[in-house]
């Protein structure tokens, strides 16, 4: 564990070693760890992650998602409601506010695909578009991980919104 944070933490700078796709770059924005949740079969819908910081001065928000593999993508969130886990999508896309760092997890903002084609297996690449209102299209690789590896993103450790914090953890 103490070595993947250290791979992400430099993957801004150095080849990424481990299982996730190289950070992207976009005008202001930069797109890290892209990975989606692997799907048994007869699966429909599927789980995108990634953390997007926006080092710009203006709001960006994220507005959608294309994919081949996918017959249809949403922005979705996930709250709590009457203690009840709830999902729905977020018609006004995700704001990714001027300055900050959003991460998408499992448990919470997510890129939904819907109408799987096929499974995702752990181990693939996938390619896929994200669709920003200001940036536009942005073509990513999502690295497909299993349901286990995917969830470890809930660990705090593994809240890529704080580098520098979490580049300390490691050493
Ligand atoms: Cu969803």
């Amino acid at each position: 564990m103490k070595k993947l944070l250290k791979t992400l933490s430099a993957s801004l700078f150095f080849f990424p070693i481990g299982a996730y796709a190289d950070p992207i770059a976009v005008g202001d924005l930069v797109i890290e760890g892209t990975i989606a949740r692997a799907t048994v079969p007869g699966q429909k819908v599927g789980g995108g992650y990634m953390t997007i910081t926006n080092n710009g001065s203006e709001t960006e928000r994220l507005v959608g998602a294309m994919a081949s593999f996918s017959g249809k993508a949403e922005i979705h969130q996930m709250k709590m409601e009457n203690e009840v886990m709830k999902m729905s999508a977020l018609p006004e896309g995700l704001e990714i506010p001027a300055g900050e760092t959003v991460t998408l997890k499992p448990g919470g903002y997510h890129v939904m695909f819907m109408k799987l084609g096929e499974p995702l297996k752990a181990g693939e690449e996938r390619n896929a578009t994200l669709v920003f209102e200001k940036a536009g299209k942005v073509n990513v690789t999502f690295n497909v991980m299993s349901i286990e590896d995917t969830m470890k993103m809930n660990d705090d450790k593994m809240d890529h919104s704080s580098h520098g914090a979490a580049k300390k953890e490691g050493e």
